[in-house]
């Protein structure tokens, strides 16, 4: 199948404007959708339950009579978990550990130090109360979604993990459902959409209230949870996904070619972009694709995704290569060259960076252990993958003793009369000790 891929080359004359178009992606910012979310999230703000329902019932052409017909119970899962191929299963489970593992190692322990005055300070650090886990139904359903935003949350410690997932016309995926067992989620909803953003946001009778929401979503979602946020947190509004190749020439081009499709399969949106110094090597890869896509189960996506957003970028050298990375910033960069480490040390924005010809995204998606809920849209530049850190929060800690608390209300008290802020000067200079 032909294939009509961008191609740029870095020396070209606009090349950084041609490149800032092909990045260009305009998140949240549909008018109508904001103005039908908004109504739905002030529905269920005032009508809690009732509302969940008849949205429920109408997006999702169900007929639920009793909110207690959207939980879905432990022994639910667990038979949902005995539907699924004990392949599968084995391989959810191993996943699920594997992502344990690695996030055991991001868990931030409270801390402190005392000074010679025998003043302490410190940071407390304590897991979310509640979180509200979305996944997406349809098309976008991935149990390994489920493994990634539960697993972080089961590390820090959060006391109950909230999971909605819509089921449109009563589907139910047994997949997610067993990852969500295997996960550990303590309760689930079969609610998707704005109305469950709201629900989990404001709490209804049915719905508990969560502190933070995480978890991708369609369009409704994202506005929603840019919508509640305030009330509670959330993770981040993820864009569609990406991969940026680097590749010195010298790997197969075929396994090249699969990587960039892994991405372009997610759907039309995604991104996937091959930068090398080897203009023959881009040729070969073109080739490969236009061969191996016939073999693709998801070519139609495959093919608007690579043709809307996709390109193969030609630069003079890896130090170049390495610059663009760094501009396009993605939220997957694998560095299939030689010497990955070397060249690593020069990236400075990607979400998660693969490193070497043997490292391909797709194993991180599923099973490496890192995170595969990552920053897109170029927002690596300031953020970074879901992890443990999302769901613990700090608290400062400050014990003083008398003489430090003695010390310190001699600095304290100049600054809070220079504020004209008397009682705050009053309160630390009755801690000043006679004599001192
Ligand atoms: N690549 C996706 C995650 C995923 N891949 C789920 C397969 N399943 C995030 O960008
Ligand atoms: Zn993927």
């Amino acid at each position: 199948m032909n294939l009509n891929i961008r191609e740029f080359s870095s020396c070209s004359d606009g090349f950084r404007n041609e490149l800032d178009t092909l990045l260009a992606w305009d998140s949240v910012s549909d008018a109508t959708v904001h103005t039908t979310v908004a109504d739905i999230v002030e529905q269920v703000r005032l009508k809690g339950d009732d509302a969940v329902i008849e949205f429920t019932n109408r997006f999702d052409r169900r007929k639920v009579a009793l909110s207690s017909e959207l939980e879905i119970s432990k022994e639910e899962m667990a038979l949902a978990k005995g539907r699924v191929s004990t392949d599968l299963v084995v391989s959810l489970e191993a996943a699920a550990k594997r992502v344990y593992d690695y996030h055991v190692r991001q868990k931030q322990p409270s801390w402190q130090y005392q000074e010679d005055d025998g003043t302490v300070l410190g940071q407390k650090v304590t897991p979310l109360d509640r979180v509200g886990v979305y996944v997406p139904g349809g098309k976008a359903a991935y149990p390994s979604s489920v493994l990634m935003n539960v697993m972080p949350a089961k590390v820090a410690g959060v006391g109950e993990i909230i999971m909605v997932v819509p089921t449109p016309d009563g589907f139910v995926n047994d997949i997610v459902l067993a990852a969500a067992y295997i996960a550990g989620v303590d309760r689930v909803f079969t609610i998707g959409g704005a109305q469950a953003v709201a629900a989990l946001a404001y709490g209804t009778e049915t719905i508990p209230k969560v502190d933070k929401i995480v978890g991708p979503g369609n369009i409704y979602v994202a506005t929603a949870k840019k919508m509640v946020f305030g009330v509670v947190g959330i993770d981040m509004i993820a864009g569609p996904s990406e991969i940026l190749v680097v590749c010195d020439g010298k790997t197969d081009p075929d396994w090249i070619a699969m990587d960039l499709f892994s991405q372009a399969e997610h759907d039309e949106d995604a991104q996937s972009i091959l930068i090398s110094p080897d203009l023959a090597f881009i040729k070969e890869v073109r080739l490969s694709m236009e061969r191996l896509i016939e073999t693709q189960s998801r070519k139609n996506i495959i093919k608007a995704s690579l043709e809307g957003r996709g390109a193969f970028i030609h630069v003079k050298d890896m130090d170049e290569a390495m610059d663009i990375a760094n501009v396009v910033a993605a939220e997957h960069l694998e560095l299939s060259i030689d010497e990955p480490e070397k060249w690593a040390e020069k990236i400075r924005h990607a979400g998660a960076i693969f490193m070497g010809r043997h490292t391909p995204e797709a194993l991180g998606d599923y099973c490496a252990g890192p995170n595969h809920v990552l920053p897109t849209s170029g927002t690596a530049r300031f953020s970074s993958p879901l992890g443990v850190y999302d769901f613990q929060k700090r608290s400062s800690m400050i014990y003083c003793s008398p003489e430090g608390a003695s010390e310190l209300a001699k600095i304290a008290s100049p600054l809070a009369r220079g504020e004209s802020l008397e009682a705050h000067a009053m309160s630390a200079e009755y801690r000043i000790l006679k004599g001192s």
